[in-house]
Order: structure tokens, then sequence, then C-alpha cells
């Protein structure tokens, strides 16, 4: 446990670092790039957000939605107001072990929607501020890159709840 924390931790410090630099990638442009442009990359659909509310003296929460993009996206950071850092996640089954790690950038294929939910993708808030309870409002700012290498971002708001939806 505790060393898949610290491995966690570290890959998360590199992803870190490595965002900025990606921001301002520098990958020479191709010529038809220009047209790409042009592309509104900003059409990323968010629904059904929502966070599981925390148990008292947790540290994390989880936060679940779809997403749906008319343009292919790599989704590369998560923030959030509510928490130290987040992080994208991903739940496996290993050996038969639950076992989550970032995954770093989450592709996103036009037209496509991508599900996160329990036991699969989530968005993982660390070092929340307060408890998440029910009905809470929790603003989290996702940072996608588009096919022209240009920054797409888009803020959600989740709501607290203490289970899925859908869940019976
Ligand atoms: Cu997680």
């Amino acid at each position: 446990m505790n060393r898949v924390s610290t491995l966690t931790l570290a890959i998360a410090l590199s992803i870190t670092a490595a965002v900025p630099t990606l921001a301002a990638d520098k990958t020479p442009a191709k010529p038809a790039d220009k047209a790409a442009k042009a592309e509104p990359v900003e059409h990323v659909k968010i629904t059904g957000a929502w966070i599981r509310t925390t148990a008292p003296g947790a540290s994390t929460a989880a936060v679940y939605m779809k997403m749906e993009s008319d343009v292919p996206l790599r989704l590369i950071q998560a923030e959030s107001d509510a928490a130290k850092s987040a992080e994208v996640h991903e739940m496996k089954m290993v050996d038969g072990v639950m076992q989550m790690r970032p995954i770093v950038p989450l592709e996103v294929a036009a037209g496509k929607v991508v599900t996160f939910k329990p036991g699969g993708y989530h968005i993982m808030l660390l070092d929340i501020k307060k408890p998440i309870k029910d009905g809470d409002l929790v603003p989290v700012m996702l940072t996608f890159v588009g096919a022209d290498n240009k920054l797409v971002r888009t803020t959600l708001a989740a709501v607290g709840r203490p289970k899925a939806p859908d869940a019976k």
C-alpha cells in the first residue's frame, strides 16, 4: 500500500513537472496543422459529474462523470479549488487486487463517450480541504490538449453524493 502511494506520488510529481513543458510544446507544426487550428476544440461536453461524499478524516475524494468531445483530445491535467492537487486515475484489477494509477494523458476520441465511474476512471482529489458532503458543489478544472497542441480548459461542478446516481 505504502509502496504504491509512494510510486503514485513520484509519478504525479513527474507529471506535474511535465505539464508546463507540454503547454509550451515546441513540437514543430506541420503545414497541415494550419487547417487544424480552425477546429473548434472547445467542444468537450461533461455530464452527470458527481463526487463521492467522504468519511470523516478522509483526505481523498473521487469525481466521476461522462465526457465527450467533437474532436480528439488528450486530458492532461485536473485541478480543484477543493483540494491541494488532483490526478486522473484508472482503477484496474491486477493479480486479483484492485489498484489505481495515474493515467496521463487520457485519450478522448472524437464522438466517443468516456465514462468515469467507480471501479474505472476517476478524478482523484488529493488532500481535500474539507469533507465532501451530500449536495456539495465541487469545482474541477480539466485541461486537455487538442490535435493542434492548443490547450483547452473546462470547468465543471461535481455534486456531492453518497453513491452513484444509478446505483441501487
Ligand atoms: Cu484514485
